[in-house]
């Protein structure tokens, strides 16, 4: 995207390393940065385990990146984190800590960091400012993912503060986009909702299930979106305050799951199971910081759900499981 804004950390030329290059986002960054004239590196999970700091180290050394984009992680929606709680904990503080860590000792010029939008308490003013970070108390379905991420932005503070290394701590809403996790019980709602509805309408079943009451508010941005403002901001200085990536706008999960309904061509209804939770009631993040700093997202809701439909027909359609 084109900005007014001077650029100050050029990433052409550089050796850029993708951390977590095969999740949703990590994906979208690859995409994203073939157009950043840098030279892109990319491990796989066999060669390094990142949650083991001499793996982590061994491979900075041996492959010297001068920037990192740190977007590997445990990740999932509302059962995942409720359920595997030591996980979504350890595995993202571990990956936090041995890559920042590894970074300073490797000399790495700049490392962006990705959080998410359920680092802020559950009941923030809405939309949420970056200040309102440990304002209040975290949503218990989330909190262990949120705690790690929270020790992500203070680790990158603190490296920043004493040894003066560039950390950039950024801070995602809910993403979706081509290449997302589609299995029903790790996903996030909106994959979830693209199969479910996908499914029934294949099946001519007259309705589909939605988790909750429906009315939870959520802010839905697509990935390459996301890629987009984050390597946008990777080539600003923004200063050691974390920073709000969103798009400005959010719905209801009822008023998504009918959203959903109209791309696919489902004309059946919803049933609400409310004795699955909600989670936190709305989760809009403000996002003026980065406007103001020369961004702006440009895929609407409806159109990324057609972009993201036709990336999970290519790949994922089979026959309904019944
Ligand atoms: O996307 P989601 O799993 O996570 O759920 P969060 C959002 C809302 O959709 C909740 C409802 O109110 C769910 O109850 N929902 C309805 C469903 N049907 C479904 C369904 O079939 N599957 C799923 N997954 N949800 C996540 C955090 O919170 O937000 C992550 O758990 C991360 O850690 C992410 O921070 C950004 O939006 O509630």
């Amino acid at each position: 995207m084109k900005s007014d804004q001077p650029t100050c950390f050029r990433l052409a030329g550089r050796r850029v390393w993708v951390a977590g290059h095969g999740g949703l986002v990590g994906q979208a960054l690859l995409r994203r940065l073939a157009r950043a004239q840098c030279e892109l590196l990319t491990c796989s999970r066999q060669e390094v385990d990142l949650r083991r700091q001499n793996e982590t180290e061994a491979w900075i050394t041996a492959h010297r990146p001068e920037v990192i984009f740190h977007a590997a992680a445990t990740v999932g929606g509302i059962l995942a984190n409720d359920t595997r709680p030591g996980e979504f904990l350890y595995d993202n503080l571990a990956v936090a800590m041995n890559v920042v860590e590894a970074a300073r000792r490797g000399g790495v010029a700049k490392v962006i960091l990705l959080g998410s939008s359920c680092i802020y308490p559950r009941l923030a003013p809405q939309p949420i400012p970056e200040t309102a970070l440990l304002q209040g108390p975290l949503e218990p379905t989330n909190q262990w993912y949120a705690i790690a991420k929270i020790a992500g932005i203070m680790l990158g503070k603190a490296y920043r503060r004493q040894y003066g290394l560039d950390v950039v701590s950024v801070m995602p809403t809910n993403l979706y986009g081509p290449g997302d996790n589609f299995d029903l019980q790790s996903s996030h709602v909106l994959p979830a909702l693209l199969r479910k509805v996908h499914e029934a309408k294949r099946s001519g079943d007259a309705t589909v299930e939605i988790w909750g009451t429906g009315t939870p508010r959520r802010e839905f941005l697509h990935v390459d979106d996301a890629a987009d403002a984050i390597v946008h901001l990777a080539q600003l200085d923004t200063g050691a305050e974390h920073i709000n990536v969103g798009c400005g706008q959010d719905v209801t999960i009822k008023e998504l799951a009918e959203t959903i309904a109209r791309v696919v061509g489902y004309a059946g209804a919803f049933r609400f199971d409310a004795s699955r939770p909600d989670g936190t009631p709305q989760k809009l993040l403000d996002i003026r910081r980065l406007t103001a700093l020369g961004w702006q997202p440009r895929i609407g809701l409806e159109a990324g759900l057609r972009d993201t439909y036709s990336w999970y027909c290519a790949h994922h359609d089979r026959p309904a499981e019944k």
